[in-house]
């Protein structure tokens, strides 16, 4: 299950965000990815940088959520884009063929994913979440069925993933499973 996990280090949520990373590493993870909200433009490409460099050691993707800017400037293998950032084309402008994913939360809007070039689409949340803010309605577990079914690019479950739950939302069709506040809890769960 690790070898899915889709590691999303949030900046405001981790204690030690470079120390978390490296623990998502060392345990094997997929993808890592930076999420910072409220973070200034300094700080945000300083952690960039560090993760980068660290992700690049171990061989694992590393994305930037939101900024087309500092994952061009850090030359991230990713860029992590919400319903209401820039869209495919416009991104693609600033960061030129690297790997953009997009956050989706209905069938239409990972069909439009799918269409607009997306290299991964995520959707949820698959189960409640207390990490986003004004989180959009739970999805479930069909409704990732139903979108793994009717789209081709690779699907990553998001919202409320555990270490409990991850089986099932992989059996459901993701290629991943992202994780946020249980994050610490796959290394330390694992045995
Ligand atoms: N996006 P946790 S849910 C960042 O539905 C994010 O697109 C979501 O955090 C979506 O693993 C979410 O703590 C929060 O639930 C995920």
């Amino acid at each position: 299950m690790i070898d899915s996990l889709y590691a999303i280090v949030d900046a405001e949520v981790a204690e030690h965000p470079l120390a978390l990373t490296f623990q998502a590493l060392n345990a094997g993870c997929a993808i890592v990815q930076l999420r910072a909200k409220r973070l200034d433009d300094m700080a945000f490409l300083e952690i960039a940088k560090r993760i980068r460099s660290a992700c690049t050691h171990a061989g694992v993707p590393f994305v930037v959520n939101d900024r087309a800017d500092i994952a061009r400037l850090v030359r991230a293998d990713g860029l992590h884009l919400g319903q209401d950032d820039f869209s495919i084309a416009d991104a693609r402008r600033v960061v030129g063929d690297m790997q953009i994913g997009v956050s989706t939360h209905t069938l239409e809007q990972a069909e439009a994913a799918n269409e607009e070039g997306a290299d991964l689409i995520a959707f949820g949340p698959v189960f409640a979440t207390g990490t986003k803010e004004n989180p959009d309605p739970v999805v479930g577990l069909r409704a990732l069925e139903e979108v793994c079914r009717r789209v081709s690019r690779p699907l990553v479950g998001i919202g409320g993933i555990t270490p409990e739950n991850a089986g099932e939302t992989l059996r459901a069709g993701a290629r991943y499973v992202a994780a946020i506040s249980a994050l610490p809890r796959f290394f330390t769960d694992a045995s």
